[in-house]
């Protein structure tokens, strides 16, 4: 579902990361492009347009990251609005026992085979879970009941042909109450689109059979009647939630997806697949991140915005400005960074830096440093400059490196140290000039 929406992203997402900066009319250009896409993947006009704005609003108040691509933060920004959206309202199901579910939805959009995935989804919760066979309908609609109860082991309770629905009802609920029945799933009929005939024996059947979860069945492949279905639906029956089957398919799926957004019904199960173990409740982060395939991105950035403490960025600034920044500090940033997870994947989504291919960082080389650091009196590493020969080489000893590496620390550091000096002060920009330790061009 939604391939066609994927790759437009995947593109507009593509050319924002290019860019060092974002100005306002990049943000523009992106924001048109993904409305189009929205758009022709079947998304609600409304509901695009309230998903764009949105992002605008915050991709313009935010303030950007330092350390992080504005592409990347965009990204992170469409991603969360996104799950926002979808993520609206109670998507838990009851758990009152018994719970009675009545499965609603036109022709074909897929009850049926739901209320057998549903009975599964029960039966592997250790509930006890039964089928009413409601669709009176359909020819042979009860032997495909039938046989998906055999085929996953739950009853299903039918009346033979020609009894009124109204006693289905009344004896499918009277029955799974003396059999002490956990779950019970009342598959109805559908009709080929919402008319006043369909709608009232819904209606009759959910005044008998009070359910506690009464799921619309989308197919998702639906297209922009979607909406217009969900909503005549939910205005005879109180619907608790919504199932979108057929996720597994190439439809473009995005009016189903705006049904939430429109009438405020919440998706809770895909379905992905004809077999009746092919359910999933829906977890709108996990849809989100399959859609947008920039699950390394977003989570960089997650990572980044809570593990940088602006104060302590603040804090290096300020002693960089008053020339006081020490080894201490170096070693400081040096953990920040390691902390921050693989240093190659940060250090080649770092503004300026040449990027992941160029930038090779020598995990054990910074461990070395920081075996030397550590070496050092807490004189040593303010004023690296009273290290003479004798205090080099008992570093060197006590961290089990040579002097020469120690030297070289020395230099790099007081290199880094004025390379610094010069970014705070505004000349020149980029960390490929900045001799990061550890790392090393090409
Ligand atoms: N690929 C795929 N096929 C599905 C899915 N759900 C249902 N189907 C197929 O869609 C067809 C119709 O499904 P049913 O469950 O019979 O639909 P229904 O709503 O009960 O249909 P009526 O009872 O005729 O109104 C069947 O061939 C199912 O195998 C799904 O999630 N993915
Ligand atoms: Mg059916």
């Amino acid at each position: 579902m939604l391939e066609l929406l994927q790759k437009k992203l995947e593109s507009v997402f593509r050319n924002l990361r290019g860019y060092g900066k974002l100005s306002e009319s990049n943000v523009a250009d992106a924001l048109r492009e993904i409305r189009l896409a929205l758009l022709a993947a079947d998304v609600h006009y409304p509901v695009a347009k309230r998903l764009c704005e949105e992002i605008q609003k915050r991709a313009l108040g935010r303030e950007v990251l330092a350390s992080i691509r504005p592409g990347d933060q965009f990204i992170k920004i469409f991603h969360d609005e996104l799950v926002r959206l979808l993520g609206e309202g109670v998507r838990e199901i009851r758990r009152e026992r018994p719970l009675r579910i009545l499965l609603c939805g036109l022709n074909g959009s897929g009850k049926t085979t739901t209320a057998a995935k549903l009975a599964l989804w029960f039966r592997k919760q250790r509930q006890k879970v039964a089928m009413v066979a409601g669709d009176l309908t359909r020819p042979a609609a009860r032997e495909q009941l039938e046989r998906l109860g055999e085929q996953i082991q739950v009853p299903v309770y039918a009346w033979p042909e020609g009894t009124a629905l109204e006693t289905v009802v009344r004896e499918g609920r009277a029955r799974g109450e003396r059999e002490r029945v956990d779950v019970l799933i009342f598959d109805a009929a559908g009709r080929l689109d919402v008319d006043g005939v369909l709608l009232e024996e819904l209606a009759a059947v959910a005044g008998i059979w009070e359910p506690g979860e009464s799921l619309l069945v989308v197919d998702a492949a639906t297209g922009q009647a979607a909406v217009r279905v969900a909503e005549a639906f939910a205005a005879r029956v109180p619907i608790t939630g919504l199932v979108l089957s057929r996720a597994d398919g190439d439809a473009r799926g995005g009016a189903a997806l705006s049904i939430q957004q429109v009438t405020g019904i919440p998706i809770k199960f895909l379905g992905v697949g004809e077999k009746p173990d092919a359910l999933q409740p829906f977890v709108p982060e996990r849809f989100v991140g399959r859609l947008l395939g920039m699950g390394d991105i977003v989570a960089l950035v997650d990572r980044v915005q809570s593990e940088i403490d602006a104060q302590s960025m603040e804090e290096v600034a300020k002693r960089l400005k008053s020339n006081e920044f020490t080894l201490q500090d170096f070693l400081a940033q040096l953990r920040l960074l390691k902390k921050m997870g693989p240093l190659e994947s940060i250090l080649g989504l770092l503004p300026g830096f040449p990027g992941k291919e160029a930038v090779k960082v020598d995990e054990k080389r910074i461990k070395r440093i920081e075996a030397i650091i550590l070496s050092m009196t807490p004189e040593e590493r303010r004023r690296p400059e009273i290290l003479n020969g004798r205090r080099r080489l008992r570093i060197a000893r006590g961290s089990g490196t040579q002097v020469s590496d120690v030297n070289d620390l020395l230099r790099k550091f007081d290199a880094t140290r004025k390379m610094m000096r010069k970014l705070s002060k505004g000349e020149g920009r980029g960390w490929s000039k900045f001799g990061f330790p550890g790392a090393r061009s090409g």
